[in-house]
């Protein structure tokens, strides 16, 4: 498998299942954007709604303002794509102050009971790799990966061209 970087290139989840994916997800870890919003003690929780659509809540420690540390609580549509791992997802937080936009949502790859790879790449460069991107690792569990999973989550990273480009996201009760 040539790992070219490409943002075009990029594997994402075969046949995904988004009732499947829907619930409640912990990120474990995550790369970091340019202007890191979500720091730690990250909670996702995906819903479908009557329309069929995937919807998410989130729940995150920030820092605004530069030193008023809280926890953000977002919300986030989905906007289905050809590519059925593929979203837009349009999001904004229960506040003003927080962070809107409107981002890529890929699903990389899940077994949906216990891990899930997501990247979004927010700008692409001129020669087709991601100048921009920020990606979270979540876990089923809040207790983290089980081991067997971490071989395939390395192996996905790897792919995204962002292995060691993460960090651990730890919760300690903070949301
Ligand atoms: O934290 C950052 O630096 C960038 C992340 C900004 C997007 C956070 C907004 C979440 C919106 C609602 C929930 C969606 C859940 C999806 C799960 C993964 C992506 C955050």
């Amino acid at each position: 498998w040539a790992q070219d970087c490409q943002v075009a290139n990029i594997q994402v989840m075969q046949n995904f299942d988004k009732t499947r994916y829907a619930g409640t997800w912990y990120a474990v870890a995550k790369k970091d954007p340019l202007g890191l919003f979500l720091l730690d003690n990250v909670v996702a929780n995906i819903f479908i709604d009557e329309n069929g659509y995937m919807n998410a809540t989130a729940e995150g420690r920030v820092v605004i303002l530069n030193n008023w540390e809280m926890c953000a609580h977002m919300f986030g549509t989905f906007e289905d794509t050809t590519d059925p791992a593929k979203f837009k997802m349009r999001y904004w937080g229960v506040a003003s102050y927080l962070q809107t936009g409107y981002d890529d949502h890929w699903v990389i790859d899940t077994d949906y009971d216990n891990y899930a790879v997501h990247y979004s790449c927010r700008q692409v460069d001129d020669d087709g790799t991601c100048l921009d991107s920020y990606s979270f690792i979540f876990s089923r569990h809040l207790t983290g990966l089980r081991a067997e999973d971490l071989p395939i989550v390395q192996q996905k990273k790897s792919h995204l061209c962002l292995q060691n480009k993460y960090r651990r996201v730890s919760h300690n009760g903070f949301c």
